[in-house]
């Protein structure tokens, strides 16, 4: 699923953001099915739910975890637990090929704990936030896109202007060092995009290291 040679440094977005980095298409069309069916099947173990944001409101997002630490959040905060809340269960494993594509793209000493899956359909998006709750911030997060392309969109921690990047199916993507703390959200899918969920929509994993 990792390609044999992969690029000697990503695609760097344009334009002052150094430290997010953008691999186009790095999964092609088989490596994104593979990496769907298991996602799948971890799916039948700890199922999506809706999480709700500190202040109530349901997100528009599905999600689960796999990984010994999943992120949640609910009336109580956001945290990373070992369990699902609505289950009680440990979450699944990482796939194996998720392990293998975190050492060839960040190179970072430690694997990553925690796989946050989000689900987008009809009109679900993700509001412009900071991932800031694990322990070791300089830690990259690594992102997979599968489904529908999405419009991400991007700014640097301190605020002022954004911009937007497309994520389409089978590309990855990283906030590392100066763009760890990225603000950034998921403004709209385009439907219809990419086939490879049968009823539409998309999945994101993200890879981190919490605890
Ligand atoms: C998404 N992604 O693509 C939401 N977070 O659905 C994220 O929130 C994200 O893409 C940290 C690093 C990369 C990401
Ligand atoms: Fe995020």
């Amino acid at each position: 699923m990792i390609p044999q040679n992969l690029p000697q440094s990503p695609k760097e977005a344009p334009t002052t953001l150094p430290g997010f980095r953008l691999w186009p298409g790095l999964l092609d069309a088989g490596a994104q099915a593979a990496l769907l069916a298991e996602v799948r099947q971890g799916l039948e173990t700890a199922p999506l739910y809706r999480p709700v944001t500190p202040g109530g409101r349901p997100f528009s997002v599905r999600m689960s975890n796999f990984g010994a630490l999943g992120w949640v959040s609910d009336r109580a905060g956001y945290r990373y637990q070992p369990t699902h809340p609505v289950t009680g269960a440990p979450w699944p494993a990482i796939p194996d090929r998720l392990l293998k594509l975190w050492d060839a793209l960040t190179g970072w000493p430690a694997p990553p704990d925690a796989c946050l899956v989000n689900l987008y359909q009809g009109e679900a998006k993700m509001g412009l936030h900071q991932d800031r709750d694990e322990r070791d911030l300089t830690a990259p997060v690594l992102s997979i896109s599968l489904g529908d392309t999405a419009v991400f969109r991007i700014g640097r921690a301190g605020g002022g202007a954004t911009r937007t990047v497309r994520l389409a199916s089978g590309d990855v993507c990283a906030l590392t060092g100066p763009a760890r703390l990225a603000r950034h959200g998921i403004d709209r899918l385009l439907s219809g995009s990419s086939r490879l969920l049968p009823s539409g929509g998309r999945v994101n994993l993200t890879l981190r290291v919490a605890g």
